[in-house]
């Protein structure tokens, strides 16, 4: 049996879904047991074209019923659902609406508590539609793209949903981003309409959303007009008369229904930038039924959500989990999402659980910083609450560690619910490894089994032979495209091949490591490539030493991440100034303003944790810095750093150890 380096993980028992889980099913949950699953997903790997036609016309509504259900051109570039015709606004709001006007589509919890409200699908339908008469009112037409640079509030989603109603292609940009990020983003997409809020509120704070807007739009010559939501009502917040329009002034000119475009199946549905290795992010892109059948299925497989479910997604629209999981998928099954302004800590560490208990939360979905906070803060924040209404917990965005699993198991799940360790990235669009809620044994750590029509493979690193068999480790790929797969990097083609199909051909790259264990479960290892996950935020080390260039003093820097308690990761920047013979006091200025530096240049979230001031930066006899050193030296492993006389400055390693050592 071959050796595994991450063996010590993988001696996990699976625990059962619980008995009780089926019991106090309010319906009955979508698969009667994991058979079914098996079932299925052979189909699904055996048949795909049979497996997804089928579904797709059960689960969606077409304009146009498709042709061709997947159509292989070279490799994976594959196309779904062919010649047929859908408008994504429509099987999220109308569908619904049509049956069920007053059901609630939307429950906004504002950052302030007892503050928010509830938008039913009928006024859904009514503000999506108004608000693509503006959009059309404004110019933009089938196939523009639309920046959207807003916080967690109702406008987001009906925004989401009003550009995808006219066939246009909305950019979301996280409104944690800097004004920098977002110019960038704007101009790559070529968007001419911006919407976004007088000012955000977070966690008790304001955040002048659109003074950086503004700021961004410096240089982005080719924005014809923003919309402004306006959430505080701050009258400083400064309006470009002709360019600046308000959402509210604007909406109510136009009638409640206007029909949704048809696109194509293959037309674009959005963009979303995500950080890759090298310094510019990529425009992922997604098209429309591909992507937003996975998105329904997932929420509705996964998390066994059905239209009386109240699904609460923490996470934000700027990233691929508030795309999918707070809008598409719970909007496409018909069922009630949760849209949350705030953070988990303000005002106090019981937010979450207020909420759930609030809206009787069916399915709670976070990421693993914010339970690893949770618990830090301890169990007298959730003790006080019933928590009954939930049945199933998501996990999303980085591992989450056995002790945390079982935290969030028994303190939170009250050994009741079943987790659903969800694997999955930007490029996916949808979960491509996770337990079914109530069907798949689940181990603490794992991520489990793959979703229908995912066929993933170990493959080794070196020799790009697949690993055949359990018990093996390596990269994880993936063997053949399904629907939600992106199709492209935006206007980068070629980069979209190099990135997820030149380096293992005839696999789907998705830049982690992966095992599949003596059960055939899968652990994922983390990245393999210069991509950090600090906090569930995915960021690229390239960026980051980019940024940090900009900086005047900086002649050098290299960027690594390291272990952090909290974040899982965090961002260490190791710089070499120009100027050597500054005091103290003027390093530790110099190190104040890089940090700045980064959150100005990318956004707060990004600013590294540790910057260390070094003379110099390890380099190969070709002038490559060795990255891979300064992160054993950051893991305390200076004694495995292999032969380092090759290097062009062995001596740079000696002082970044005793720089290191002295921080700690
Ligand atoms: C959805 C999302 C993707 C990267 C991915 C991987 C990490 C996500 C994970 C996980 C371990 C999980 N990741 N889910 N690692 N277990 N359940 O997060 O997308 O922002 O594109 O990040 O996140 O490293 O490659 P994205």
């Amino acid at each position: 049996m071959p050796q595994l380096e991450n063996e010590h993980l993988m001696h996990v028992n699976q625990i059962e879904p619980t008995s009780e889980y089926q019991k106090n099913h309010p319906s009955s949950p979508i698969l009667k047991n994991f058979e079914e699953y098996k079932t299925l997903y052979n189909e699904s790997i055996e048949n795909p074209t049979e497996f997804y036609g089928r579904i797709a016309r059960k689960e969606l509504d077409w304009i146009k019923d498709f042709d061709v259900t997947k159509y292989p051109l070279t490799g994976f570039n594959t196309s779904w659902f062919l010649n047929g015709e859908i408008n994504a606004s429509y099987n999220c709001v109308d569908r619904h609406a049509f049956k069920n006007p007053d059901k609630p589509a939307i429950v906004y919890e504002a950052d302030e508590p007892g503050e928010g409200r509830i938008v039913t699908y009928g006024e859904l339908l009514a503000e999506v539609s108004q608000l693509a008469q503006v959009l059309t009112e404004l110019g933009v037409k089938k196939g523009d793209t639309v920046a959207v640079y807003l916080p967690m509030i109702p406008e987001a989603i009906a925004t989401i949903l009003a550009i995808v109603r006219i066939g246009a292609v909305h950019s979301v940009v996280f409104a944690g981003f800097s004004s920098g990020s977002l110019r960038d983003r704007i101009n790559d997409a070529d968007s001419r309409v911006v919407i976004t809020t007088d000012e955000s509120k977070r966690g008790g704070k304001s955040i002048e959303t659109k003074k950086i807007v503004d700021e961004a739009l410096k240089e982005c010559p080719n924005v014809r007009n923003v919309i402004v939501v306006k959430r505080t009502g701050n009258k400083s917040v400064p309006f470009i008369e002709g360019r600046d329009v308000w959402y509210h002034e604007e909406l109510p000119k136009y009638k409640t229904y206007t029909p949704p475009v048809p696109v194509n199946s293959e037309d674009t549905l959005f963009l979303l930038y995500t950080s890759g290795s090298t310094g510019k992010p990529k425009g992922i892109q997604h098209t429309t039924a591909g992507y937003l059948l996975n998105a329904l299925l997932t929420t509705k497989y996964t998390f066994d959500v059905n239209q009386q479910d109240v699904f609460f997604t923490a996470g934000d629209i700027g990233w691929i989990t508030g795309h999918t999981y707070v809008v598409y998928g719970p909007l496409a099954v018909g069922a009630t999402t949760v849209v949350f302004e705030g953070t988990p800590a303000y005002p106090n560490f019981s937010r979450y659980w207020e909420i759930v208990d609030k809206y009787k939360v069916t399915q709670f979905y976070v990421a693993p910083t914010a339970l690893r906070l949770l618990k830090r803060a301890g169990d007298h924040f959730i003790e006080k609450y019933d928590l009954s209404s939930l049945r199933v917990l998501g996990s999303v965005g980085e591992p989450i560690a056995a002790e945390v699993w079982e935290w969030y198991y028994e303190k939170i799940g009250r050994g009741r619910c079943t987790i659903q360790d969800t694997y999955w990235q930007t490029e996916n669009g949808s979960h491509l490894i996770a337990p079914l809620a109530g069907i798949t044994p689940m181990k603490p750590g794992s991520a489990s089994l793959p979703f229908f029509g995912i066929n993933p493979a170990i493959v080794d690193p070196v020799s790009g032979q697949e690993l055949k068999g359990n018990n093996v480790e390596g990269v994880l790929c993936i063997k053949a495209s399904w629907p939600s797969m992106t199709r492209s990097i935006w206007k980068d083609y070629s980069r979209y091949l190099d990135t997820y199909f030149n380096p293992y051909p005839g696999y789907f790259f998705t830049g982690d490591g992966g095992a599949r264990d003596s059960d055939g479960f899968y652990w994922v290892l983390g990245r393999v490539d210069d991509v950090v996950n600090v906090s569930g935020h995915r960021l690229s080390t390239a960026e980051i030493e980019a940024a940090i260039l900009e900086n005047p003093n900086v002649a050098e820097n290299a960027v690594v991440g390291f272990a952090d308690e909290l974040t899982g990761q965090a961002v260490a920047a190791f710089v070499s100034l120009k100027r050597k013979d500054l005091s103290e006091d003027q390093i530790s200025l110099a190190k104040k303003e890089l940090t700045q530096t980064v959150r100005k240049e990318i956004g707060p979230f990004a600013a590294p944790k540790l910057v260390l001031i070094v003379d110099d930066l390890p380099k190969t006899r070709s002038g490559k810095i060795m990255r891979r050193i300064l992160r054993k030296v950051l893991a305390h492993e200076e004694d495995q750093l292999g032969d380092i006389s090759t290097l062009s400055n062995p001596e740079a390693v000696t002082q970044i150890i005793s720089s290191v050592q002295a921080t700690r």
